[in-house]
């Protein structure tokens, strides 16, 4: 099996091109938890969600996180008890949360939750939660404010400075069944286009995993998600300087260390290459942009190169 590490949007999109020329039960694709909140009662798991219903075809394409054909029925008659509008919920999305919600709340862990959905969606690689225990991605602002991630990025826009992060709970989670055994396995890791801090910081800050990795001989192939100097989605250019990372293909590099054997960087950045290569690092030079598909397969193959690559070398 190939182990993929995966946040939302940047995963997603990369997985929609891995798909294309990886047999899907050769896939455990460990995803991130951080982001899930707890709204209405109710368990919300968007990293998750968006990987199955970008793989299960259902995922509203303009905006790569929730339901295509999405209806607001509920939030609209919601507004007349609560105001928690900030965090958009659709109909259609809802029943997914009611369904893990309920499932959860019965005693089953979130990763069999997981499979269950995915299973319903038709979708034939192993999608599993980095852990089944609670933890939440806290951002600890300039102010002093500690703020949900959710909170910080679709409430506050990412507009607060910010002090750290924090995975809240990691020093009490296990990795959830599986991911371990799944890394003790595989012929590879990939690590996905995904914020390094807050998606792939945090399946790395769950005791265990990060010791996995390091401690297997499967190459780790990572792509970068920065090009040209910025974000292609999301806030890893106000969370990176946060953790002391630069913001550059290099930086990601680099902050992800002794873990990286192999990276994946976009053509904008040829120029960084040498210096990737320097840090003891296979490089490769691809057009990254992943919003096409077939071009997302065609960087997932180049992935899968540099990676049989270096298993070839050892
Ligand atoms: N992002 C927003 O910017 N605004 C929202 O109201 C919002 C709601 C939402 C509901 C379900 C879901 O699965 C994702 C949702 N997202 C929303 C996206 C989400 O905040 C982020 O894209 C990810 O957590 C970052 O990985």
């Amino acid at each position: 099996v190939y182990v993929v590490l995966a946040g939302g949007i940047g995963a997603a999109r990369f997985l929609r091109g891995l798909v294309r020329i990886v047999d899907q039960r050769d896939l455990t694709v460990i995803g991130n938890v951080g982001d899930d909140i707890e709204l209405h009662g109710l368990h919300v798991s968007p990293d998750l969600d968006t990987i199955t219903y970008t793989l299960g075809g259902g995922i509203d394409t303009e905006q790569e996180w929730g339901r295509a054909q999405e209806t607001f029925t509920v939030t609209d008659e919601l507004r007349r008890y609560r105001d928690e509008s900030w965090f958009t919920l659709g109909d259609r999305d809802l029943a997914t949360h009611i369904h893990r919600t309920a499932r959860l709340r019965d005693g089953v862990p979130l990763s069999h939750v997981t499979a269950e959905i995915t299973t319903a969606w038709g979708i034939g690689l192993r999608l599993l939660p980095a852990t089944d225990d609670p933890v939440r991605t806290t951002v600890i602002t300039r102010d002093g404010r500690s703020l949900h991630f959710q909170e910080y990025w679709v409430r506050e826009h990412a507009a607060p400075d910010v002090e750290q992060v924090v995975l809240a709970g990691a020093e009490h989670a296990l990795p959830a069944a599986g991911v371990l055994d799944a890394i003790a396995a595989a012929r590879a890791v990939l690590i996905c286009p995904s914020n390094p801090v807050v998606s792939i910081g945090t399946i790395l800050a769950v005791p265990g995993i990060r010791e996995a990795i390091l401690g297997s001989h499967a190459p780790v192939v990572g792509v970068s998600p920065i090009v040209g100097g910025g974000v292609v989605r999301g806030m890893a250019d106000r969370l990176l300087p946060a953790v002391g990372a630069e913001v550059s293909a290099t930086g990601v590099a680099r902050h992800y260390g002794p873990l990286l054997d192999g990276w994946v960087i976009d053509r904008v950045d040829a120029d960084h290459g040498a210096t990737i290569a320097e840090l003891g690092l296979d490089v490769a030079i691809a057009d990254t942009m992943l919003d096409d598909v077939p071009n997302a397969a065609a960087v997932a193959a180049v992935a899968l190169e540099v990676a049989a690559t270096i298993r070839g070398r050892r």
